[in-house]
Order: C-alpha cells, then structure tokens, then sequence
C-alpha cells in the first residue's frame, strides 16, 4: 500500500496471507479476503507458476507482522485452488483475475471466529456504488513501486472509486479495463495498492458494513498520475463464486457412486 497507515489487524479481520514456499522457505505472495469459515477469495494471477501445487502454499489470518507469528495468527494449507477459468492476461491488465482457496489446517479445520479473524461480506449482485465513494484497501505489499521489500505490517488506505468511462477511456487505453472490473485512486494519485497487495481487498461500506466490492488486481506502476489501482469487480462474479464454494462442499459431502 502506498502512503497507508498501519492497520490493526482486528479492523481488518478478514485479510489472508498468502505465501509460497521457494526452496524451502516460505515467502510471502499475495493477500486475500475470508469470505466464509473454509474459503479465501483472491487474484488469479498469484496463482500461474504451474511449477507449484497446492502443498507449495500456506495461508495465514489474523497476521499484523509479516515476517512473525504471534498467538493471534491462524496457518492453514491449501485444500484447494480454483482459478477462474476465463482469467487472461493476454491484454495487458488481467481479466476474470479471481480465484477461491478452501483452506484447512493440518487437523483439518477451518478458520475460527476471534477478534482478530471474521468474515468480511460480500455486496448484493446489484451492488453499484456512485463514483467517489470511499472504500478501504490493505495489504502487506510495497509501499513504494520501487522498493524492494514489502511492508513488514499490515497497512490500509482510503481510495475512491473511479467513473467506468474515465478509467477505460481516459486513463488507460479503451481495451484493458473492462465492465467487470472497477477502478479506484485519489484525487493526488498519492494512494494505491502495489506489488504484494495483489489478491486482497478493497472494501466499501453499504448499509452499515463493509462489503468486499473488489480484489486488488493491476495497474501501471503504483500511485503513478492518471493510472488508478484497478481491482476485479466483485459483484459480477458472486455466481460464479457460490457455485464453486457449493460445488467442492457437494462433492466431499455425497454418497460414493454405486
Ligand atoms: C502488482 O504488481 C500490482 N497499483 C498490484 C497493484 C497495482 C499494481 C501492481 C496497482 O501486484
């Protein structure tokens, strides 16, 4: 995140961190939101080292330091992966960047409820928020685009979302953004999701709760003038998510065939 704050970990309950286990040692990947007890939502593009299967990865909630653990943290492995089948990157931004991990521990439990690890909600399918309405991004990423370490604690910022038509047509190239994605910056272009934040949320609040209304995705360089953060457009993938949460838990659910 750049210029963020440093978060609590219990305003921000529902972010994940993901990490990858490279030649023995996990490094940090990308972040993720809760979504329900066994699931984290979460990018595509985290996800395209086809060299790594799931045993590479570990999912940690209720982490304020990325580089410790304290008591309040719970590690899970990943059960599952499932990466949107239409995700591309073959125009320059990433389309359908969305993907679910089921995750459970070596015991084989979900998360537990605490203050420090809940649920973040997801919007109604109509959910349409007007230009310039605050929402929230945090992450563990860069803080500047240059740097090379990512943040060592868990930082928020406040963005606003962006007009559909400014963001395809005036500040990127008419192709790149598309309806299933939603743009978002300030108006200094000082605020922004960087490399590392890549996976994690962006909430916006409606009726009173905050409501996951996007998953940082891409976008040229980070706080750069006229280059808002671009972020998967949740409420246009709510069907394709429940079907898939429903679809696993049928299956490990039913009767053997005959
Ligand atoms: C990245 O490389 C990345 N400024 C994430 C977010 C943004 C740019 C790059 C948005 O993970």
């Amino acid at each position: 995140i750049v210029s963020g704050s440093q978060a609590d970990v219990e305003s921000q309950p529902w972010i994940a961190g993901i990490f990858q286990n490279m030649r023995g040692i996990d490094q940090f990947l990308c972040g993720g939101s809760l979504i329900d007890a066994c699931w984290v939502l979460t990018a595509a593009h985290c996800f395209q080292d086809p060299s790594k299967d799931k045993s590479a990865y570990k999912v940690f909630l209720g982490k304020s330091i990325l580089n410790a653990t304290d008591n309040r943290e719970q590690v899970f492995m990943v059960d599952d992966i499932i990466s949107h089948p239409d995700f591309t990157d073959e125009t320059g931004g990433y389309e359908n960047d969305i993907a679910l991990i089921r995750i459970k521990t070596t015991s084989g439990q979900c998360a537990v409820e605490t203050k420090y690890v809940r649920t973040v909600c997801l919007p109604e399918k109509n959910l349409y928020l007007p230009d310039n309405t605050q929402c929230e991004i945090s992450g563990y990423g860069r803080q500047n685009y240059y740097d090379y370490y990512y943040a060592q604690r868990l930082m928020s910022a406040n963005v606003n979302l962006i007009s559909q038509r400014k963001c395809t047509h005036e500040y990127y190239d008419n192709i790149r953004v598309t309806d299933k994605m939603v743009c978002a910056g300030d108006s200094e272009w000082k605020t922004d999701a960087c490399k590392g934040d890549s996976g994690g949320p962006m909430v916006c609040e409606h009726n009173g709760r905050m409501m996951l209304y996007g998953i940082v995705s891409w976008g040229e360089g980070c706080a750069k003038k006229n280059k808002p953060g671009v972020y998967t457009r949740v409420t246009r993938y709510l069907n394709w998510i429940e079907s898939n949460m429903n679809a696993v838990h049928t299956k490990s659910r039913s009767l053997p065939e005959p």
